[in-house]
């Protein structure tokens, strides 16, 4: 039997003895647990959007990427053109998880299937996948797996469960009406390869960290069949985190709460208008304004910037996923290259405050945040106006109080529920002034 029949086969086996649990009883694996805690703990991931779209550039649109099939109505038949043009000669699965380690960052999400639905991964039940259509040919997703496991670092996949490609996602959602499709299709054919799909990248490749979902907003009310589909994950690897950008509180089954472009509570884009759940949180956030590569956008966000977001987001419990848009020929962008490296030092001089903690007794201010690990907590001043500040303390008495890194001694006035601190004079440069107080 040829490998793609054989795959079929197993693929269709175990989609048919998987029993639909409705995951209103989902009851977490202990492994699953404890990837929550390890993800909890990790904080700090990179999100990579690649994909053929890559070699547009964006097409000199500010904002277009990864959307450009749908923002400049490419119809299929002219899209599927563009595989042939990707060719990351200069692509180094070692050189990027290396890139990771030294930022700090703990793990990597990566697009195995965009909206565009070319899958990066060699991938046995569509062709439509870099292996066979790409002028590369070589599998992206099972180079970088490869080298994030010699590395130490966990692989998330990326997918959308939206397809502008497929013609059984029929009917369409608000997006992918101007790709030429016929008008008609089988919805349930579209659910069963997706399923197909995710079996692949949980079969293929080891061990997954999670699956990253997007794309449900399309339409709302569609039949997603998401009791099968996450029941299919957590039976596949019970350790494999699901997570979902639909941008609603959690839907059962999954395993960890994910924000755009915002940190938990906030909601300046308008995707985020739903409250915080129980689950462990991630927030995810451009280098610039574009997940792709966008040839035009170089607003990039500045290194001090960056960390005060992960710090903020560590103060809210929540990771920070950074994304980087990698260029056509497999390279990062070498202004994202240098962000991360300043960001890594960063972190190797105050991770400590940020790895492992959990958020701290003060909740989200202007100046900062407060972090919290056994009997320390850190209180990170990002901007302070005020000379003195309360921190609660909840029944805790304070031992001591000095700067993080100098342990320059930190006047303390103790009140009822906590302590007041007396600030010294922080000088602009620095980019976090963290005080540690131990009890
Ligand atoms: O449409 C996508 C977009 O391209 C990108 O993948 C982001 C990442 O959070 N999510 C979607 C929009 O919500």
């Amino acid at each position: 039997m040829k490998p793609r029949i054989i795959t079929y086969c197993l693929v269709l086996y175990t989609l048919t003895t998987v029993p639909v649990f409705s995951q209103a009883d989902y009851v977490p694996s202990a492994s699953n647990l404890e990837s929550r805690e390890w993800f909890q703990d990790a904080k700090f991931g990179l999100f990579v959007h690649w994909g053929v779209y890559s070699v547009m550039g964006g097409g000199g649109d500010m904002g277009i990427a990864e959307w450009i099939m749908e923002r400049k109505e490419i119809p299929v038949d002219q899209y599927e053109k563009l595989p042939d043009f990707f060719n990351p000669v200069a692509f180094d699965a070692a050189e990027w998880v290396s890139m990771v380690k030294e930022a700090g960052m703990k793990y990597i999400t990566i697009t195995s299937k965009h909206h565009d639905g070319f899958a990066m991964y060699d991938s046995k039940i569509s062709d439509y996948n870099v292996v066979d259509r790409a002028r590369y040919g070589k599998d992206i997703i099972g180079m970088l797996k490869e080298e994030c496991d010699k590395q130490g670092i966990r692989l998330f996949f990326y997918y959308s469960q939206l397809d502008w490609h497929h013609p059984d996602y029929y009917p369409r959602g608000r997006t992918g009406n101007f790709t030429g499709r016929p008008e008609s299709g089988d919805w349930d054919a579209y659910i069963n390869y997706m399923n197909a799909q995710l079996t692949e990248l949980l079969t293929q490749y080891g061990d997954v960290g999670g699956i990253w979902f997007d794309g449900m907003w399309d339409q709302w009310d569609a039949p997603w069949r998401l009791d099968e589909t996450y029941a299919l994950i957590h039976k596949l690897q019970p350790q494999t985190l699901v997570g979902s950008n639909h941008h609603k509180m959690p839907i059962p089954g999954e395993d960890f709460q994910m924000f755009e472009k915002d940190l938990p509570g906030q909601n300046s884009m308008g995707f985020n208008q739903t409250g915080i759940g129980e689950l462990p949180l991630e927030t995810c956030e451009t280098m610039n304004g574009s997940w792709g590569y966008n040839i035009k956008d170089t607003k990039f966000k500045s290194t001090e910037d960056l960390i005060h977001m992960l710090v903020r987001a560590a103060g809210l419990n929540s990771n920070l996923l950074l994304n980087t848009g990698p260029m056509p020929d497999g390279r990062i962008q070498p202004e994202n290259v240098a962000t991360l490296k300043e960001m890594g030092k960063w972190l190797k001089q105050y991770g400590e405050t940020i790895y492992g903690t959990r958020s701290g007794p003060t909740g989200a201010k202007k100046w900062g945040v407060s972090t919290w690990k056994d009997n320390k907590i850190f209180v990170h001043i990002l901007g302070a106006e005020d000379p003195v500040l309360y921190v609660p303390m909840a029944g805790q008495k304070v031992a001591k109080a000095y700067a993080y890194g100098s342990g320059e001694k930190i006047t303390f006035k103790k009140q009822s529920e906590g302590v007041l601190l007396s600030l010294p004079d922080i000088s602009e440069d620095i980019i976090d002034y963290i005080i540690v107080l131990e009890f």
